[in-house]
């Protein structure tokens, strides 16, 4: 059975999506999403826990994820496909009003640096024309950053102009080394390649250049401390590089890093259900275009930057299988949850990541066995009085964690909280979902760019 609408004419789904992203539909209790949602995978995967952390790589996540070439691709469209499809057009008009959502955003919980106290002169963003990038501007604009200029670097945007309410008309520059060091302070937004070759060279010279890295190169580096701002960022930040943790382990480790700090963790089951722009803008392109031609022409067409088809699936493979079996996105979730909390070997963190055709926001379902016993009213408490945490979890009135959301929202959302059949008074379940973009990459650099600036003044 087709939903009628989604197949009328092109200017009539225009006009249906242009509703969806209305305020009256984004309304938070759709069927449609959570039925979509619902649909995605789920696994309890044998329990792993890694020797040791790996060597830096020099691939990057982003890059790997134009993986093993793609397999064929009619759109199934049943009943389920056209609910998919209705969430992922409801996210593409999302996304369109991103920018308006950004300026909606609820005061966020973490401090801003106060304008009096502390301020630098220039910081730079390289690879500002990336999802990543741009969302970097975006955060100094709506946090108030205190700099009295921004610099962007991008060599396929080179020469074109982007225009910010607070930093005036910028000239997008081709990267260089002398330019990036006249920037206190460079969020990098790039390839892991990049970084390790320009990270080292970047930081220090005649401005003390300190380097906030998003990509992989540095978070396994022993020298390199890995940071989400809120949990281990205190004496952190003035190191000269700095690294981002990957998306995925920053949403989850906001709700977890609380509950890890009462209750002691012995087991973290984590699945996660992840947004197209998890990948980079391509990713979400490929997305909204295979939903578009689908709408137009009733098929879609073969994946290009995917493996497989998005619309109207889901993939369990996100970035490169590795011996163990499991995927490096799902190691990261154990490489970098031991780093950034400072776990023990006793403790077992395993991951199945999941792409799903959602643009943007990652959701995580996650089981927990902890040392201390635990009770879901207890840990709600808890996580309200958390940092970077909202919890929405009122099942009586349909309130639980959604990716559309969580979209443009600084906090994660944390709900479905209850206690686990499987280790009974010492375990919980939960859901939680957060804007990747934000916390997992742009939000987090900014906040740990603003702790930078508070150490230097
Ligand atoms: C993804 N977490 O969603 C990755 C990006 N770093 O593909």
């Amino acid at each position: 059975m087709q939903c009628e609408f989604l197949t009328a004419s092109s200017s009539l789904s225009v006009a249906v999506r242009d509703w969806i992203s209305s305020p009256i539909a984004m309304a938070p209790h759709r069927p449609l999403l959570g039925a979509a949602l619902g649909a995605s995978a789920l696994a309890a995967a044998p329990l792993f826990v890694a020797p040791s952390l790996p060597k830096a790589s020099r691939s990057d996540t982003t890059e790997a994820l134009q993986q093993s070439r793609p397999a064929p691709t009619t759109a199934a469209a049943g009943t389920a496909g056209v609910m998919v499809a209705g969430a992922a057009v409801a996210s593409v008009g999302h996304a369109r009003s991103r920018r308006r959502i950004n300026k909606k955003l609820a005061a966020p919980r973490m401090a801003k640096v106060s304008m009096a106290a502390a301020k630098v002169g220039c910081v730079g963003i390289v690879g500002s024309s990336g999802a990543v990038g741009k969302e970097m501007l975006a955060c100094l604009e709506n946090r108030n950053f205190p700099t009295d200029k921004v610099r962007l670097f991008a060599r396929r945007a080179a020469g074109s102009t982007v225009k910010s309410e607070k930093f005036g008309d910028i000239v997008v520059e081709e990267f260089s080394l002398e330019a990036a060091q006249q920037c206190e302070i460079c969020l990098l937004a790039v390839s892991g390649d990049f970084s390790l070759e320009w990270s080292p060279k970047i930081k220090g010279g005649p401005l003390n250049t300190q380097v906030v890295d998003n990509s992989s190169a540095w978070r396994y580096d022993e020298n390199t401390p890995l940071v989400v701002p809120e949990i281990n960022g205190e004496g952190k930040c003035n190191a000269g590089i700095v690294s981002n943790p990957n998306c995925t382990t920053a949403v989850g480790a906001m709700a977890l890093y609380p509950i890890h700090k009462k209750y002691k963790l012995k087991k973290v089951i984590m699945s996660t259900y992840q947004a197209a722009s998890g990948a980079g803008a391509e990713g979400m392109q490929e997305l909204e275009d295979g939903l578009a031609t689908w709408v137009k022409e009733g098929a879609v067409p073969k994946p290009e930057f995917f493996a497989h088809q998005l619309p109207f699936n889901v993939i369990p493979q996100i970035d490169k299988f590795q011996e163990n079996g499991y995927t490096k996105e799902e190691m990261k979730v154990t490489w970098e949850l031991k780093k950034i909390f400072g776990l023990s070997d006793d403790v077992k963190v395993s991951c199945t990541a999941v792409r799903v055709p959602t643009l943007r926001a990652h959701s995580e379902s996650i089981v927990i066995e902890t040392e201390e016993p635990i009770n879901p009213d207890d840990v709600r408490e808890l996580l309200k009085n958390s940092p970077g945490v909202k919890v929405v979890d009122d099942p009586a009135s349909l309130s639980y964690p959604m990716p559309l959301n969580a979209t443009g929202q600084e906090d994660v959302e944390v709900g479905r909280i209850r206690q686990s059949v499987v280790f009974g008074d010492h375990g919980l379940e939960f859901f939680v979902s957060g804007d990747q973009l934000l916390r997992g990459a742009a939000l987090n650099a900014v906040i740990i760019a603003e702790m930078a600036v508070k150490v230097r003044a």
